[in-house]
């Protein structure tokens, strides 16, 4: 993959990461509630013991969910770094949110509406902002989201490693037609982008 690290697969970790743990976790004190309910009931175990001031309950039960909350913490900062740090040499293309649809402008000034054309093999960075309320451009397959203020430039970019066509969302109610604030992002081969962008430029 030519030395670019894909965020998609870090984000993809941090959530199998976290959602693993929550699940392991999940069962983990269940069964061991269900067991102490049984083992300490007041019949088999009348005279309950006392663990107050014991050093090493404490360490234990500091340490190790701090641990667990470090590592987690690790992996989501890992991925936020590799979504916000765009790889050299990516194509540029600007984002305009308006209600109802997405202004889709390239380098050559050419303007689509609720369409991205991206070769595969070269990293994306979008350049977005609002003309009026505030939206927020989705796009599952790459993960990449972010809302969209007027006054305000953000950014995000994505690695298309794959050909396909893929949707987009706009993800804040912006208004009566926001269910219809979709587009299309077409990830073709690198020849038959040049040959798009010359004819449609
Ligand atoms: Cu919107």
């Amino acid at each position: 993959m030519n030395g670019i690290l894909n965020p998609l697969e870090h984000v993809d970790r941090a959530f199998i990461y976290i959602i693993g743990f929550s699940l392991f976790l999940l069962l983990f004190i269940t069964v061991l509630m269900i067991f102490f309910v049984f083992k300490y009931s007041r019949e088999r175990h009348p005279e309950p013991s006392d663990i107050r001031g014991n050093w090493l309950l404490e360490t234990i039960w500091t340490l190790i969910p701090t641990a667990i909350a470090l590592s987690m913490f690790y992996f989501g900062w890992s991925s936020y770094i590799g979504l916000r740090n765009v790889p050299p040499g990516a194509i540029e293309i600007d984002i305009y949110a308006q209600q109802y649809s997405w202004i889709v402008v390239y380098p050559n000034d050419l303007e689509l509406e609720d369409e991205i054309v991206v070769p595969k093999g070269s990293p994306v960075k979008l350049n977005i902002t609002s003309e009026d309320v505030i939206h927020g451009l989705f796009i599952p397959t790459f993960r990449v989201k972010v809302d969209a203020v007027k006054g305000i430039k953000t950014y995000v970019w994505f690695y298309p490693d794959k050909e396909g066509e893929y949707h987009f969302h706009c993800t804040e109610f912006c208004g009566t037609g926001h269910p219809e604030m979709n587009g299309v992002l077409r990830v073709v081969s690198e020849e038959e982008y040049e040959q798009w962008l010359e004819e449609e430029g």
